[in-house]
């Protein structure tokens, strides 16, 4: 039989913290609630959760480093909306944040977790955010719990 080994959903103990976005902050508040409410569903204490505010997607970046490499965190969590109709350089933008979201947790080892929302309207992001189809937060929260899990096995 192989040995498989899988992520537990259980934040108990576990230190998150949460980048977000301030931009398009009507949507991205409703991410941060959806991802507080996985946190906090899963057993993590509102002592062990930072919250760090940025202008903007394109600086979520550089702060998720700071805070992954600081030891301070199991996780960080990256929460942001970016709108093609209302964002010039939309592919730009998504693709530099993307890129360095990835890079952040492949070079600090700590789970950097991808909760942006790109959508081509305000209402798909309506919609993703807790309206219609889930809560991109909230999923983006239970990677970060399960990925904490799974990097103490592998
Ligand atoms: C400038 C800008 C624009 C036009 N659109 C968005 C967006 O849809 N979502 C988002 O998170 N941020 C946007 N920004 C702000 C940039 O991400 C960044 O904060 C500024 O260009 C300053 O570097």
């Amino acid at each position: 039989m192989p040995r498989t080994i899988e992520g537990k959903l259980d934040a108990k103990g576990s230190r998150f913290a949460v980048v977000i976005s301030r931009y398009n902050s009507f949507i991205s508040n409703r991410l941060l609630t959806g991802a507080l409410d996985a946190l906090d569903r899963n057993g993590a204490l509102p002592d062990d959760i930072t919250v760090a505010w940025v202008p903007g997607s394109f600086e979520i970046p550089l702060v998720a480093r700071k805070l992954a490499s600081s030891k301070k965190h199991d996780a960080v969590i990256c929460l942001g909306v970016l709108i093609r109709g209302e964002t010039p350089h939309f592919d730009y933008i998504s693709s530099v944040v993307a890129r360095g979201i990835g890079t952040a947790g492949i070079e600090t080892g700590i789970p950097v977790i991808y909760g942006i929302l790109t959508c081509n309207t305000m209402e798909q992001a309506a919609e993703r955010a807790g309206l219609k189809s889930g809560n991109r937060g909230f999923d983006a929260a239970m990677s970060a719990i399960e990925m904490v899990h799974l990097l103490k096995q592998v």
